[in-house]
């Protein structure tokens, strides 16, 4: 997670300013960031003002002014993205990292991009959800030729219409996209907009998977549907920063998916409405309070929340395999099957052998097994109660009362109190239900409650006499 002290020095963004006629004329400067902590908002230091966002373990690209046009340099090049510890990523990406910057305008802004093609094959640029001339769209072969290697292309264009957007190539699409070029896109407001809040905090990050074999580096491009890497901006918890935020603070969050499947993003604690979508705001009264919002592929959803619950709140992917980090898909459902003597008879075999799963697959995680050097246990946070079990595409929101105003460091756990947390019941307990042990073919029983073979069990049916044991004739 986020370190306090990093982030204070995190401020690897800075606008450029007074710039000479001469070099005006030339190329931007690009600006690089290779951290994978999440950066301070930044200011708008030039243009018109706005609130900026923070990007989940990501960065805003700076701009200059050019005779009122902003313009950006945006780099395609390969990076090397650190997952989560001891998990790096050789992936593609814009300006040192994969997602690339987020880039932020205002409503009405004239934008010029510069795209510098540093990867080995051509790419280009579409600009997910704008209103833009036909020829600034981006599609390679359909409204310009690729940009080739070590070429650089301008795009220009209005930001027509608030919102919330995205960016990525329309080019060798299946292994652009597999290698993570993708980057957010924010147009703020111009002015005061009916369906557009004020918000205090405002969070953006995109949803991406990648097939990364346990030990290697480089996704498989070629994957449709197995992938095991699941991520916000191509992080994995327990990288993936935590939201922080005041308690009372009303809160934007707005996620794009760029992974090949549907993720259903839930929120515990709070409910929220889907204030907008990359189509734009949605009208007020077709909003509806909801705790999951469902996000296709190629979609955007904008959610806003006031944060008034105290705690650390699970913000996460409902499909579960989406909250594991790399596995094989080959691990057969181990739970309930006594391995024991399997077991025995192996480790004449093989000495180091291990049975898995019997009690579910939190006991594969707890337990210290060789992993490859370069990939990351399937569900390794740690919380303050001890292993979360899940991975993945998953984070905390954090709501505090002591938290500043505008203040985005990562809070210390949350410090519940006394009588709030769930715990052990220490009453007496009552004899087990002898009906409860007696259902077989149940499907998988806790393992407490699976009857034991040597004990009789009667049960006493309407109208009849007493049935034999569990295994008795039917
Ligand atoms: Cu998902």
């Amino acid at each position: 997670m986020n370190d306090r002290r990093r982030f204070l020095t995190g401020a690897g963004a800075v606008a450029a300013a007074s710039v000479s006629r001469v070099a005006l004329a030339a190329l931007p400067e690009p600006v690089i960031q290779t951290r994978p902590d999440t950066m301070p908002p930044l200011a708008p230091a030039t243009g018109r003002p706005y609130d900026p966002v923070v990007t989940l373990n990501g960065w805003s690209l700076p701009w200059r002014m050019n005779n009122d046009i902003k313009e950006f340099h945006l780099v395609a090049e390969p990076v090397v993205r650190e997952m989560a510890t001891g998990f790096k990523a050789h992936l593609w990406g814009y300006n040192g990292q994969s997602p690339g910057p987020t880039i932020e305008v205002v409503e009405g802004d004239r934008v010029r991009i510069f795209v510098t093609n540093k990867l080995p094959e051509h790419t280009s640029v579409h600009w997910h959800g704008q209103r833009l001339p036909n020829g600034m769209d981006g599609v390679t072969g359909l409204t310009q030729p690729g940009i080739p290697p070590g070429k650089t292309f301008v795009y220009e264009f209005e930001a027509r219409r608030p919102g919330t957007f995205m960016y990525h190539p329309h080019a060798d699409e299946m292994t652009q996209m597999a290698m993570g070029m993708m980057g957010f896109w924010v147009t703020h407001p111009k002015a005061r907009h009916p369906l557009i809040d004020k918000v205090d905090r405002d969070f953006v990050f995109l949803l991406s998977s990648y097939d990364i074999e346990p030990g290697a580096y480089t996704p498989r491009i070629m994957t449709m549907l197995d992938f095991n890497i699941w991520t916000f901006n191509s992080r994995v918890f327990p990288g993936i920063a935590p939201l922080n935020v005041r308690h009372g603070d009303k809160v934007r969050i707005r996620v794009g998916n760029l992974t090949m499947t549907n993720h259903p993003i839930h929120l515990h604690g709070h409910e929220f409405e889907v204030t907008g979508t990359d189509g734009g705001p949605v009208p007020k009264p077709a909003r509806w309070p909801e705790v999951t919002t469902d996000i296709a592929v190629g979609q955007m959803r904008q959610i806003e929340f006031v944060a008034d619950e105290e705690g650390d709140w699970a913000l996460h992917c409902h499909k579960s395999h989406h909250t594991m980090n790399a596995m094989g898909h080959s691990v057969p459902t181990m739970i309930g099957v006594d391995q024991r003597e399997v077991a025995r008879q192996i480790t004449k075999l093989v000495p180091d052998y291990m049975a898995m799963g019997e009690r579910g697959m939190h006991e594969m995680a707890e337990m210290e097994m060789p992993l490859p050097e370069n990939t990351i246990p399937m569900m390794t946070g740690e919380g303050p109660f001890g292993g979360v079990g899940m991975g993945g595409m998953f984070t905390v929101l954090k709501v505090r009362r002591d938290q500043a105003p505008g203040d985005y460091r990562d809070a210390p756990w949350f410090k519940h109190p006394p009588g709030t947390v769930a715990h052990e019941f220490t009453g007496q307990t009552p004899p087990a239900s002898p009906a409860a042990a007696a259902s077989p073919g149940h499907g998988a029983m806790p393992v407490q409650a699976r009857p034991r073979k040597d004990v009789e069990v009667r049960v006493r049916k309407p109208g009849g006499g007493p049935a034999g044991g569990h295994s008795g004739g039917h």
